[in-house]
């Protein structure tokens, strides 16, 4: 039997559940999911392993109308997506199937004219019936290879998904060893899980106004022990303000349950040390940005 691969892009609106489909195909956390929309920033890579197949998808930032230079660059980098891979999954939610960013992420995925399949997410939230309508719409505005209603959270319907996108692969080597899942450093994880963090606890723009650094990552073996010193970056002392909270609170809630994901994902014991640092509007900065990781 050929081994089959190709390169798989998850793209849409921002928080349609394009970092939970990710989670879920992969069976593990690489990517931090909330429910505010803009959580993704980067593009991550996660990778399936399937019986003589390979795929490599790549989550992206959510597309919309951009505001800072930091929003730029993350729909920079989505739409960037669209011709570095073979196949584009373009997902919606069943709740507003039709959302103002999707003529510009169709006119996207025309200007490639790649195979493509579409994704109706969150069916577990609507009626069944309310899903073909917006399958008949859809039809028309792109030639999809096929479009499947999943539910991302409940796992409903990603079998199926993975099967399409397995039919659509072309014969190609195994990009990465079997036992990979991303390429990311587990530092990029970490940083990440404190942002998620913030965005779960945090109200308003404030976590908008937050990137996160890893300065430090040590593990001391013989006591089982990790520990992580990390920078949260904000905009404006009132904003650090806020983030450190009354006597402390904020920051000390959202260092508590950093660490205990964080000690869940290693198995190890963590020590995580948070100090937050006013970087005047980094989101409008473009060396700041480059600095920070964006
Ligand atoms: N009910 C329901 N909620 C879902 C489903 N999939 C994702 N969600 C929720 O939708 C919200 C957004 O999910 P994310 O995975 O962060 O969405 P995203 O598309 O990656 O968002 P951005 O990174 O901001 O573009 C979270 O609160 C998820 O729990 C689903 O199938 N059903
Ligand atoms: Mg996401």
């Amino acid at each position: 039997m050929t081994f089959l691969s190709g390169f798989v892009a998850i793209v849409g609106p921002p928080n349609v559940g394009k970092s939970t489909l990710l989670n879920r195909v992969l069976g593990t956390k690489v990517a931090i999911i909330s429910p505010k929309p803009q959580t993704t920033r980067n593009r991550i890579i996660g990778i399936y392993h399937g019986e003589q197949y390979q795929i490599v998808f790549m989550d992206t930032p959510g597309i919309h109308k951009t505001r800072s230079l930091l929003h730029k660059s993350m729909v920079t980098s989505a739409k960037a997506a669209f011709k570095e891979v073979d196949i584009v999954v373009v997902m919606i939610e069943l709740p507003s199937p039709d959302p103002p960013e999707i003529s510009m992420i169709l006119a996207n995925l025309k200007t490639v004219r790649k195979p493509a399949v579409l994704v109706v997410n969150k069916i577990d939230l609507k009626q069944r019936k309310s899903i073909l309508p917006v399958i008949e719409t859809y039809k028309d505005r792109y030639p999809f290879k096929t479009i499947i209603p999943i539910s991302a959270l409940r796992g409903e319907g990603v079998e199926v998904l993975l099967e399409e996108l397995k039919a659509l692969l072309k014969p190609g080597p195994a990009f990465f060893p079997p036992e990979m899942k991303t390429d990311q450093p587990e530092s990029f994880l970490v940083s990440e899980i404190i942002r998620e963090k913030i965005y779960l606890l945090t109200k308003k723009e404030l976590p908008y106004a937050c990137a996160v650094n890893v300065e430090l990552m040590e593990e001391v073996p013989e006591k089982n022990f990790l520990r992580i010193s990390a920078k949260i970056h904000v905009e404006s002392e009132s904003q650090k303000k806020i983030l450190i909270g009354r006597g402390g609170r904020m920051i000390r809630d959202i260092g508590q349950a950093a660490r205990l994901e964080m000690e869940k994902i290693f198995g190890a014991r963590v020590y995580l040390d948070l100090l937050v640092r006013v970087e005047k509007n980094w989101t409008r900065d473009a060396k700041a940005l480059r600095r920070l990781g964006y």
